[in-house]
């Protein structure tokens, strides 16, 4: 069943981390300046009266090797991005916290995104990675590289390999580089082609990771949105309305 998403920013509030409403929440994914790291087991500790839900799930990354999946996960996770392109050898995981308040009751959820980057040599060469990725996975992000022409057109290849229509992950995709304009491959005309055909958002991402939320919170709200809107689906509900946490997401045993 093919879900068309809600118009961006219909189920959250888009800007909310600008909001001084949030900075006791966004205060608990930062250190200091830096953003914190969470390990499998961690998770943000809020006082009784901040206490939300959490809200997990699994993200796939997938592109060609090069593009910047490792990259990407870096970017989200608040950590500065390698300089040079080391091959990953196997599957990385990264967990993202990122507090969302929904329009609808005002009420506030952690998402707490595990995000699967998989060396594309490696996912070659071995044939279990890929299915594991694909295991239970609620989100993929696509990426291209705006200065690897290869790399947009092998998208419809990708997409082709770790999903199918009927199946109802969120699919978003993310040109990587945007930075090197000056390099580009891949123009804007190609992008706007490209969504009119396959209806998948494309979101731009590129340069060093200068900390702050602005810069990723584009992509972490679009994706939070539609995860949750694609749970609500699920659940059945007519409208995205005030579902509670515990009936759209009963929280899944461990998975590492
Ligand atoms: N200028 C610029 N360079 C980037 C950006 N993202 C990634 N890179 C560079 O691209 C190179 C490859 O990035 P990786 O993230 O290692 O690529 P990957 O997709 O994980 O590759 P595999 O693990 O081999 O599949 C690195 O040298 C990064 O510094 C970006 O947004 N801007
Ligand atoms: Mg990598």
């Amino acid at each position: 069943m093919m879900i068309q998403p809600p118009p961006p920013g219909s189920i959250i509030q888009i800007d909310w981390h600008r909001s001084a409403d949030s900075k006791e929440y966004l205060s608990r994914i930062r250190s200091k300046k830096q953003r914190r790291r969470f390990g499998l087991l961690e998770a943000p500790v809020l006082p009784p009266h901040l206490s939300v839900d959490t809200v997990r799930y699994k993200v796939f990354i997938s592109g060609k090797s090069g593009v910047g999946k490792t990259s990407l996960a870096a970017r989200l996770a608040g950590v500065d991005i390698p300089n040079m392109h080391y091959e990953t050898t196997g599957i990385e995981t990264t967990v993202v916290f990122w507090p969302v308040k929904l329009r609808e009751n005002g009420q506030v959820l952690f998402f707490r995104l595990q995000l699967w980057d998989c060396g594309e040599n490696a996912l070659r060469r071995f044939d279990h990675l890929l299915p594991s990725c694909k295991e239970q996975v609620d989100a993929i992000l696509f990426l291209f590289s705006f200065t690897d022409r290869a790399s947009f057109e092998d998208l419809s290849n990708q997409i082709a390999r770790a999903s199918d229509p009927s199946d109802n992950i969120v699919k978003l995709v993310v040109g990587t580089k945007f930075d090197l304009f000056m390099h580009t491959d891949v123009t804007e005309r190609d992008v706007r082609k490209f969504q009119e055909v396959w209806g998948l958002p494309v979101f731009r991402v590129g340069g060093d990771v200068v900390g702050g939320f602005g810069e990723v919170a584009p992509l972490l709200n679009a994706l939070a949105e539609r995860l949750w809107y694609q749970d609500c689906m699920a659940m059945g509900a007519a409208q995205p309305g005030p579902v509670t946490v515990t009936e759209a997401r009963v929280p899944l045993p461990f998975r590492p």
